[in-house]
């Protein structure tokens, strides 16, 4: 079975910075050429994709002069618009220059910090000029390796004092954007703050400006911190705060590995799919994400620019692939069937009955029988069975 050919209503995505990752490791240096940033656009467009992402210095180098930046983002524009790609993210490059060695927002040096918020600020307007309605904010640099080095309550209050002022801007300004924040448990700090979907969520409860903040969780990020992507993904859509996602491929608990989706753990990607196209299982009125479908992964240093080509190919064929299995998996009246018996269809029902006063329902007589109760198959082997089935079937 091969894929169908993407379109733009797939809305596939990609950041500039992975196709054009030139393969430059901490231990060697590129193995294939770069392009200029503009030069992907009409590639990307050609495979099918929908849009582009990109931080602010993948398109102009950090020490440019505002005309050059602008310049350089404008011809950006122009090529994504005459190819047809949407620029739907922008996010800002707080961790390449040395300068940020100890974060952008949360360095212990004050002048950094002001500087690394005004970088970011910048890059808001440049998100709104460009018509960005996501804004993601990685701090790869927000952390540390030495436990001693830091005061850590302030660290977290210079991040959230950041965080709400690039978010009252953003609001004040009346742009449509809307923050994302992306977790990550390591690298390239020893420790980085916001480590999980589940720590960024806490930070976003407790912001003035929380509103318009919300979460660009990534698989290899994730799977990084041992945690489910699936269950990561899910947790953000009940909050309200999928505003966007990375999607690629982990083997582990390694490095960060950026591999094309789905060559990682294949059958969480299965799972993954399954939930972005069909929803929660058993609970059609949850809440669905319907933003871009994008790649933040890494053409393997093996590859040269055809591979480079094939392997977006490979994140969006693997995507189409899933998506077809996992409607196919859905549509099996067996697995209707194994999820009735899996009960997944009543755990939407309220445990306490509407009405129901709290005195009683506990001196309620269910005529409930633990020992009974207890003997209960569940048939969770059986459907998972069916998934991996249609998985490899
Ligand atoms: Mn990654």
């Amino acid at each position: 079975m091969s894929p169908r050919t993407p379109t733009p209503q797939d809305r596939f995505s990609f950041g500039l910075w992975t196709v054009g990752w030139t393969g430059t490791d901490p231990f060697g240096g590129p193995s294939r050429p770069a392009l200029d940033p503009w030069e992907y656009a009409e590639r990307l467009a050609a495979l099918g994709a929908w849009g582009i992402t990109f931080h602010d210095n993948d398109v102009y180098p950090f020490d440019a002069d505002e005309q050059t930046a602008r310049d350089r983002v404008g011809r950006l524009k122009s090529a994504a618009d005459a190819a047809g790609l949407v620029i739907e993210m922008v996010t800002t490059n707080t961790f390449s220059h040395p300068v940020f060695k100890d974060g952008g927002l949360t360095s212990n040096d004050r002048g950094v910090r002001r500087f690394g918020l005004r970088k970011v600020l910048q890059a808001v307007d440049l998100a709104a000029e460009v018509g960005a309605t996501t804004f993601v904010m990685w701090g790869g640099r927000e952390g540390s390796e030495y436990d001693g080095s830091k005061d850590l309550h302030s660290a977290f209050e210079r991040y959230k004092e950041g965080l709400d002022t690039v978010a009252g801007y953003i609001t004040s300004q009346g742009y449509d954007l809307r923050v994302a924040l992306e977790p990550k448990p390591n690298e390239p700090r020893g420790d980085i703050f916001l480590p999980t979907v589940g720590h960024a969520l806490a930070m976003i409860a407790e912001l003035e400006h929380g509103d318009v903040v919300g979460l660009n969780p990534e698989t290899g990020h994730e799977q990084m911190a041992n945690l489910n992507y699936t269950h990561q993904l899910a947790q953000a859509l009940w909050s309200g705060k999928l505003f966007h996602l990375d999607l690629n491929g982990q083997r582990g608990l390694k490095y960060d590995q950026d591999l094309v989706f789905g060559h990682g753990d294949l059958l969480s990607a299965f799972f993954t799919v399954d939930l972005l196209e069909n929803g929660f299982a058993g609970n059609p009125d949850a809440p669905r994400y319907d933003g871009p479908r994008h790649f933040d992964y890494k053409p393997s240093r093996t590859e040269h620019l055809e591979g480079v080509w094939a392997s977006a190919e490979a994140c969006m064929g693997t995507y189409l692939l899933l998506a077809e299995k996992a409607k196919a998996f859905r549509a099996d009246p067996r697995v209707t069937e194994a999820m009735e018996y899996a009960g997944l269809g009543t755990l939407a029902e309220p445990t306490i009955a509407d009405g129901e006063s709290l005195e009683a329902f506990r001196a309620a007589d269910d005529g409930f029988d633990p020992e009974k109760a207890a003997e209960r198959d569940f048939g969770f082997v059986r459907l998972n069975q069916l998934a991996v089935e249609h998985l490899v079937g």
